[in-house]
């Protein structure tokens, strides 16, 4: 496939991304926008056009690169400099013990949390990726395709609009281009979104729609559990014809969440305002006198279901946290030790 040549501010170029570089780094190189990793290097666009360009293992170690993500690419050398600071950085706590976040996709101005008026709709899920999404610096928007597929999409709607203050939710057909053309005010020129959600959701008929093309693999859904199978095996981006970036993703069988407090309490707002009127500041709602969080809950003010997810989410990110915080502290006292054998060897040496 062969990509037409775009300026910078098509790209998505912003002028505070201008300020991070410096005229050393223009003499060094140019920057250019990275729309898939691949395991040998990065594509990327620039204004220049598209160009395949090597990942030094260095830059992939540190913190990596993701799609979306605006590098500094060597004059003349084809090879990736550095990664320019993000404007929001999507990620995911990475499966396995260590806790470590995996870049997903960089400089997003919305995400398009996928769900289906179906068995997959599952608040609590999608609590998970609202506070995924608030932690990542960008705009949820929650998507909820199949609506042609059952009569009470509205129901699904007024649900969803519960688990975040101000939340825009969007039921839609996925098949059907006048339906997804719903998406259009989050689709400006030089704007960049990403689809996240259960396999099978339709995030790749989505994407592929709002591309012109089919891009992306999309599959049968299978009758039985609601889920299809996994389609979307890389991440990349792909303009619209109206000058915006889509990003697809692949399904998540498990998003594991460290997101900070704020930024959970934010999607809990609710239940945070409950809890300046307990009677006591230090209240843990948990059969506390005077407690207005439980008081709620008993009369049904406050899903029970929507407290018990929120300290959760609350329990596993502290969890993550702490954990990073740990394996941090380890890393620093074992380069102290390194570092202080190294010099006792070459004192030695140099006797
Ligand atoms: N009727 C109907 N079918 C849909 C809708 N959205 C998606 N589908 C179908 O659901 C199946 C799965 O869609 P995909 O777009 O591949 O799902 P995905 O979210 O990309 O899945 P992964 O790539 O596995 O994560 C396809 O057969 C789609 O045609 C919709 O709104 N209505
Ligand atoms: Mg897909
Ligand atoms: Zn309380």
């Amino acid at each position: 496939m062969s990509f037409q040549t775009f300026s910078l501010h098509q790209l998505g170029w912003q002028a505070e991304y201008a300020r991070l570089l410096t005229l050393a780094d223009f003499d060094a190189g140019y920057p250019a926008r990275v729309m898939a990793v691949h395991r040998s290097g990065l594509a990327v666009l620039s204004s220049r056009g598209a160009m395949a360009v090597a990942l030094p293992h260095a830059l992939a170690e540190s913190g990596g690169v993701a799609v979306g993500d605006w590098v500094l690419v060597e004059h003349e050398a084809d090879r990736a400099l550095r990664v320019l600071d993000r404007r929001s950085l999507l990620s995911r706590v990475a499966a396995g013990g260590d806790h470590r976040r995996q870049p997903i996709a960089a400089n997003l101005d919305a995400l398009f949390v996928v769900s289906s008026c179906n068995d997959d709709f599952n608040p609590s899920r999608l609590e998970r990726y609202l506070a995924l999404a608030l932690d990542a610096g960008v705009l949820p928007v929650v998507v909820l395709t199949k609506a042609d597929l059952g009569e009470d999409a509205a129901d699904y709607v007024a649900a969803a609009e519960q688990l975040m203050p101000g939340l825009s939710v969007l039921a839609v057909n996925a098949l059907d281009e006048a339906s997804v053309s719903q998406l259009g005010p989050w689709l400006t020129p030089g704007k960049t979104v990403a689809f996240v959600g259960s396999s099978g959701v339709g995030k790749s008929t989505l994407a592929n729609h709002l591309t012109g093309a089919a891009m992306q693999r999309t599959a049968g859904i299978r009758e039985d559990d609601a889920r299809g199978r996994h389609t979307t095996t890389a991440r990349e981006m792909f303009p619209t014809p109206g000058g915006a970036w889509v990003i697809d993703t692949p399904g998540m069988r498990e998003l594991r969440v460290a997101v900070g407090e704020a930024e959970l309490g934010a999607v809990f707002d609710d239940i945070d305002a409950l809890a300046t009127q307990c009677r006591f500041g230090d209240c843990r709602h948990e059969g506390d006198a005077g407690c207005a969080v439980e008081a709620a809950v008993a009369d049904g003010a406050l899903d029970a279901r929507r407290l018990s997810n929120y300290r959760k989410l609350q329990r596993e990110s502290a969890h993550a946290q702490r954990s990073l915080r740990e394996q941090h502290e380890h890393s620093r006292q074992f380069n102290a030790v390194v570092t202080q054998a190294m010099r006792v060897k070459k004192e030695k040496l140099g006797r």
